[in-house]
């Protein structure tokens, strides 16, 4: 056992949909590369975050954008760890870990992560195992192909059925290993190897997703799935934002992944007063 985490079963004892922050700490997501002033700039906007209503914060520091180049483990860990270290020291908040690299999660665990966020799904070497030794959550999301190249022409048998079947197969390995469903979420992964037609249509069958019985993430903030319907540009997309996380969270997700904070909160506390007039 690698360590024992306090918010695990918290996380997924979830009743309404909670609001997971992002935090990209990419060199180009700050305005100056010194070092102290990264770590100031990631805990001011954490700590808005917080007040704004996040009580999960999901770090990343490779982008998974279409074309994305890569980024060695090295590197990401130089990025993530001091401010997941930083944070831990300062804040009672759920931080998630957006990383794919089994080297970049060992850190992450042993520095006290409370989720490893993988677009991969744990398929790359050594995950599966380095998660099974832990006792933190973990999120699968589907994802066709690779970030740099997952948008050549996407292709599904049947969209929804296709997913749900990657689901079974990775619920599986994880179970196989040791990963029991209490630690698990699913993120069907809008954008990932989706075409627009596709991305909408899984944003319309989203609910399908609450067979597994396991908690549901849904990420659609500010994405081009957003910005390509409504022709706007990234700074423009928080209208069609809040509308898919209402579609997302009103179909069953549970934790709604968003730059917006506070404006997202003010859209879900509007669906629960509905809900619980329902
Ligand atoms: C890292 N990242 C970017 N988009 C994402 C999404 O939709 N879901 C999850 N789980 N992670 C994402």
């Amino acid at each position: 056992m690698l360590k024992t985490r306090s918010y695990a079963e918290q996380l997924l004892e979830i009743s309404t949909p909670q609001v997971m922050g992002i935090l990209n700490v990419t060199p180009d997501s700050f305005s100056d590369g010194g070092k102290f002033t990264q770590i100031d700039s990631a805990l001011f906007q954490v700590e808005q975050m917080i007040i704004d209503g996040a009580n999960i914060i999901d770090i990343g520091g490779e982008s998974t954008r279409p074309g994305a180049v890569d980024v060695s483990e090295k590197d990401e860990i130089a990025r993530v760890i001091p401010v997941l270290k930083a944070i831990k020291e300062r804040f009672d908040v759920i931080v998630s870990i957006d990383t794919s690299k089994a080297g970049v999660m060992a850190e992450a665990i042993t520095n006290d992560a409370d989720l490893i966020n993988d677009v991969r799904a744990l398929q790359n070497d050594g995950c599966i195992a380095l998660l099974a030794q832990s006792d933190v959550s973990v999120c699968l999301m589907h994802m066709q192909g690779l970030p740099r190249t997952m948008q050549t022409s996407p292709h599904y048998n049947n969209l929804i059925d296709d997913i749900k079947h990657f689901f079974d197969e990775r619920i599986a390995q994880c179970n196989h290993a040791g990963i029991q469903n209490q630690r698990i979420i699913l993120d069907p992964g809008f954008g990932f190897g989706k075409t627009q037609a596709q991305n909408y249509q899984l944003l319309a069958h989203f609910a399908n997703f609450q067979s597994f019985n396991l908690p549901l993430l849904a990420g659609l903030s500010r994405k081009s799935m957003i910005g390509n319907l409504l022709n706007r540009n990234v700074e423009e997309r928080l209208a069609g934002s809040l509308t898919t996380a209402v579609l997302a969270a009103q179909q069953g997700a549970k934790i709604i992944r968003v730059h917006d904070v506070k404006e997202t909160m003010d859209a879900l506390k509007i669906l629960n007063a509905v809900t619980e007039q329902a």
